[in-house]
């Protein structure tokens, strides 16, 4: 089925609608599973999508996350705001305080935000503020602002996501390793998959989380990072099978600072839309032992953003 975009809109040509009916995952998720990294999007006949975005996605409303939530099994969602929707944080905001306590957020804020409007979103509950790098995504924010952002937010008890790519690393990593909070990478700081896992570019990666015992990362994506993708070519569990080793030796070498997320509705796809139960169903194998999915799904998330339960 095509899906709509609302309001004064028409969605980016290419655009990949969202899966319908996604299949019931056969991995059955622990009790209290939170899913630490999906969007809402609009419906944009209600809150409009930014002027400055580079994108127009088709809407994909809290209720449907919500549905979604409770046909894969999960308890929880973490709600980041998207590159649509700018610093109008309005749509992952009314999606938290329609969760009955079961979605937090990750906001996108400016320097001229007041502390009141800080508070605002934490009671709505907000808990991060996101950063990102990818240049296809947004433009040029300056680290000065960046960092007073940081500085402000950290006195809430937030923490800050990155969004960049591998290459980038290199460039960003003085002002990454300054950030004065918790520090959370989206999808494993997007490496390239084709390269070795244990050569320099993931090398890099794995020693800025060695170095800096406040970074953690999402093991989440592979449908973005895998040239393999979603085929099962040699039997059950083959899907995204080139992404495995990295998210793997993530998830061990970090059991207590990985998170992981659908990326609900998926922006931004060009080649296939993922099955979210498939997705699912990829969890196994980067977290082998009940153990460490406990820690990934459960444990770490609610550590991050509902400490107060923990
Ligand atoms: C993701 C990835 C993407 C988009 C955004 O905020 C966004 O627009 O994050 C992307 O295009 O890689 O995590 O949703």
């Amino acid at each position: 089925m095509t899906k709509a975009t609302s309001g004064d809109f028409t969605k980016t040509a290419g655009w990949l609608d969202w899966y319908d009916g996604p299949s019931k995952p056969r991995f059955q998720l622990p009790a209290g599973a939170v899913d630490a990294h999906c969007h809402v999007f609009g419906p944009g006949a209600e809150f409009p999508y930014a002027p400055e975005r580079k994108y127009t996605p088709c809407d994909a409303s809290k209720e449907q996350l919500y549905a979604l939530r409770d046909h894969l099994g999960f308890s929880r969602n973490v709600i980041v705001q998207a590159t649509c929707h700018g610093a109008d944080n309005r749509a992952m905001v009314d999606a938290c305080v329609s969760s009955d306590g079961r979605a937090r957020g990750v906001a996108t804020v400016k320097r001229d935000i007041s502390d009141e409007a800080l508070h605002r979103l934490h009671v709505a509950g907000v808990r991060g503020v996101r950063f990102n790098f990818v240049k296809r995504l947004v433009d040029f924010t300056p680290k000065d602002e960046l960092l007073e952002i940081a500085g402000r937010v950290k006195m809430f008890g937030w923490h800050v996501v990155i969004y960049f790519e591998a290459v980038d690393l290199p460039e960003l990593w003085d002002f990454f390793t300054a950030l004065p909070t918790t520090v959370v990478v989206d999808h494993m700081g997007r490496p390239d998959v084709s390269k070795p896992v244990d050569g320099p570019e993931f090398e890099l990666f794995l020693k800025f989380m060695r170095q800096h015992p406040n970074v953690w990362s999402k093991v989440s994506c592979p449908e973005r990072l895998s040239a393999t993708g979603p085929k099962a070519l040699n039997g059950e569990q083959a899907a995204y099978q080139d992404v495995v080793p990295f998210a793997r030796k993530v998830v061990e070498e970090f059991p207590d600072r990985v998170l992981w997320g659908t990326d609900w509705p998926h922006p931004n796809l060009k080649d296939h839309m993922p099955d979210d139960g498939l997705l699912v169903d990829f969890i196994p194998q980067i977290a082998p032992t009940a153990e460490l999915q406990r820690k990934l799904l459960v444990d770490n998330p609610m550590k991050l953003y509902w400490p107060e339960e923990v």
